[in-house]
């Protein structure tokens, strides 16, 4: 299997995250990308092949104008307003507040941001994107006729909406390239989101529309990020209506009963009569991953990848979490093996 890669994904070096009360070293950091490219150089996985160049037209088909102007902007705005650390969002218009976008860029941070745990920093936006280029790449292989294709985005995107950045996320990479497949010819696009958070962004980007169906395992948002999205009872709105499946699991889940789920996942992309399956690739469902609590062991990865195989779909595989250890490389890359029919 060929893998897309960027080295600009080094670009993105925050040094600051907020988490339990604390400034930390981001959990979403360079060495996680390079953990899994040098799985798949190890393993001889396949070519690497370098993004070819979309521009932002297919951006902009899928998120708004202005938030995107904003995410190019935000870092040298910041500086000029001579703030000393990150750019780290520190308020909302919650309940019952207004909805005007604020002029200051302290303020427009806080406008365009989901949650306070992402800082924007320098070169943020350039990595985000060629990690879409990554993704777009991608997705131009499969309409040239690959089975399976490996996009290893860095930063991730699934928790990026429309016009919200954070969780990690600022471009949605899966609905970038979804929204492409479409534009390009693909009557239906199915996403399966395998990482351990509920794929908010995705989930409402598509929420209203039947030509993308969009389907999530995931740890119930009762107890874990994103909290406020990623329920059962979210079936889509409109002709969207049936096109969100969502399958919250509770803390320790094991293979066995994350397994049920996918099988009743891919039954259901089966259903839909998919052209095409893009996969949120996350590795945080892994026993050790230092964020979430599921209890995925290595082999479990693989036969995920072998499960997929199974509905015999053109696949692109885009990286989204998978925090920390070493293991990321190995448990993504059992992923794509298992698909590949090797190990
Ligand atoms: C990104 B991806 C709350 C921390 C919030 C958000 C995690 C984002 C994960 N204690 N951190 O889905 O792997
Ligand atoms: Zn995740």
């Amino acid at each position: 299997m060929e893998t897309i890669f960027s080295e600009n994904h080094k670009l993105r070096h925050s040094q600051t995250e907020l988490y339990g009360g604390e400034l930390v070293y981001p959990f979403e950091r360079p060495t996680r990308a390079e953990y899994v490219i040098s799985r798949v150089r190890e393993t001889r996985l396949g070519p690497v092949s370098g993004p070819d160049e979309f521009g932002m037209d297919p951006i902009n088909a899928t998120h708004a104008p202005d938030f995107v102007e904003f995410l190019q902007t935000a870092w040298p705005r910041w500086k000029e307003a001579r703030f000393k650390g990150e750019a780290i969002p520190a308020a909302w218009p919650a309940k019952r507040m207004s909805d005007k976008r604020p002029n200051f860029i302290e303020g427009q941070l806080c406008y365009y941001a989901l949650c306070a745990d992402t800082s924007i920093s320098e070169g943020t936006w350039e990595a985000a994107y060629a990690s879409a280029q990554v993704a777009l790449t991608g997705a131009e292989r499969l309409l040239t006729g690959a089975h399976g294709v490996f996009s290893l985005c860095r930063p991730p995107g699934h928790h990026a909406t429309a016009d919200m950045f954070g969780g990690y996320c600022f471009l949605n990479n899966a609905a970038i390239a979804a929204q492409y497949l479409r534009d390009k010819g693909a009557a239906r696009v199915a996403i399966l989101d395998i990482d351990f958070h509920h794929g908010n962004g995705t989930q409402d980007i598509f929420y209203d529309r039947n030509d993308v169906l969009y389907v999530s395992l995931h740890g119930d948002p009762m107890d874990t990020f994103p909290y406020f999205l990623g329920h059962a009872d979210e079936a889509g709105a409109g002709k969207g209506e049936g096109f969100n499946l969502n399958f919250p699991m509770p803390p320790d889940t094991s293979f066995g009963l994350w397994r049920a789920a996918l099988t009743q996942g891919l039954e259901r992309i089966a259903e839909f009569d998919a052209d095409m399956l893009i996969i949120s690739l996350g590795v945080d469902t892994f026993e050790n991953d230092p964020i979430s609590f599921f209890k995925l062991k290595s082999d479990d990865f693989t036969t995920t990848g072998k499960d997929i195989a199974t509905i015999g779909l053109p696949t692109l595989f885009i990286m989204e979490g998978g925090y920390d250890v070493e293991e990321i490389g190995i448990n993504a890359v059992n992923v794509l093996q298992g698909f590949e029919g090797v190990g």
